[in-house]
């Protein structure tokens, strides 16, 4: 099924032009479609939102304030199962994690910790619209057919 997911490049990734241009290069080879791209920096508050589902983690102020401490590049991806697709390159969450299953992928290859980990995917089709809808809310969703006819 065609599917728009959240993609969004953490402040890493966006610091490093070399990095950024590799990611790109690597969501176009593997066939997803940019429908709309925006680069910006986060608040505290608009980081903390958007991650809200966290609060109660450990982790959370770390990755609230990790989020915005520079800019960060989001992406509506376009594809084929396009989901679970950009979560699968972008590889697992938790760094050893790659260190034994998934070498090659973009955690695996420049993940520096669990929340420094270069990216971001929607987890399901509902997350997706609201990420989507939280980042890109001039956006509309039912436009989606638009961009499954520029598929080859
Ligand atoms: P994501 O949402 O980024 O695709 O990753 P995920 O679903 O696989 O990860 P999740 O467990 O939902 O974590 C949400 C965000 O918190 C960061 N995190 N930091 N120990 C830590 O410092 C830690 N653990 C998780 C993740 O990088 C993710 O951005
Ligand atoms: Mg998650």
């Amino acid at each position: 099924m065609f599917q728009l997911t959240l993609c969004i490049l953490k402040p890493d990734v966006v610091r490093s032009p070399r990095l950024f241009n590799e990611i790109i290069q690597l969501i176009l080879q593997r066939q997803f479609i940019f429908v709309k791209s925006k680069r910006l920096q986060l608040s505290r508050e608009r980081a903390g939102e958007f991650y809200q589902e966290h609060q109660q983690n450990f982790f959370y102020s770390r990755l609230v304030h990790y989020m915005s401490c520079g800019p960060i590049s989001c992406h509506i991806l376009g594809r084929e199962n396009a989901i679970q697709e950009w979560r699968s390159i972008l590889g697992p969450t938790k760094v050893f994690k790659t260190i034994f299953e998934a070498q090659d992928t973009i955690r695996g290859q420049h993940g520096v910790t669990d929340t420094r980990n270069c990216g971001h995917g929607s987890d399901s089709i509902a997350t997706a619209q609201r990420e989507i809808g939280f980042f890109f809310p001039e956006f509309d969703m039912k436009s989606i057919s638009k961009y499954e006819n520029l598929l080859v």
